[in-house]
């Protein structure tokens, strides 16, 4: 086999390996609906707590059968700490920073999401099982990072 030969088969396979990989960029963007936490506004970091919605961070009942979460990272905690939801339900979180970068991960779903200053993250997602989740910050923010977590409870 000459040189030439085996690079036009690694190009071939180059080729190849994009097309499968778009593929599945489309397939999870189109047939499986995955797509990045919506950016819902912004939001001045300093003001955050005395700003709509965020002056009343909790968990509230909107719709049938829908909830929103405003939930508020901050150095080194969440504020509301502990989320209670009835199993089934569609949950919005809708979430902000006051200072540094901090992560969102609640256990076992695929709820993860960045709470970057300036921005508000909404992301909406429906716990199934009754049960309880770790909600995470898993994105180091200082000295008391492995602090930084709460409770998501399915009932
Ligand atoms: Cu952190």
């Amino acid at each position: 086999m000459t040189v030439e030969r085996i690079e036009k088969i690694f190009l071939g396979l180059t080729a190849a390996m994009l097309l499968v990989f778009l593929g599945a960029l489309f397939y999870s963007a189109f047939g499986m609906g995955m797509h990045l936490p919506d950016r819902a506004g912004e939001i001045l970091p300093s003001e955050v707590r005395n700003t709509p919605p965020f002056d009343d961070p909790g968990v509230r009942e909107v719709g049938d059968n829908q909830y929103e979460v405003v939930l508020i990272g901050a150095a080194w905690s969440f504020t509301p700490r502990e989320i209670r939801v009835p199993a089934g339900a569609e949950v919005t979180f809708i979430a902000t920073t006051t200072d540094v970068i901090h992560g969102v991960h609640v256990e076992g779903t695929r709820v993860n999401f960045m709470l970057i200053p300036g921005q508000i993250a909404k992301v909406t997602s429906t716990f199934r099982e009754p049960g309880e989740h770790l909600m995470i910050c898993h994105e180091y923010c200082g000295a008391g990072h492995h602090l930084m977590y709460g409770r998501v409870i399915v009932e």
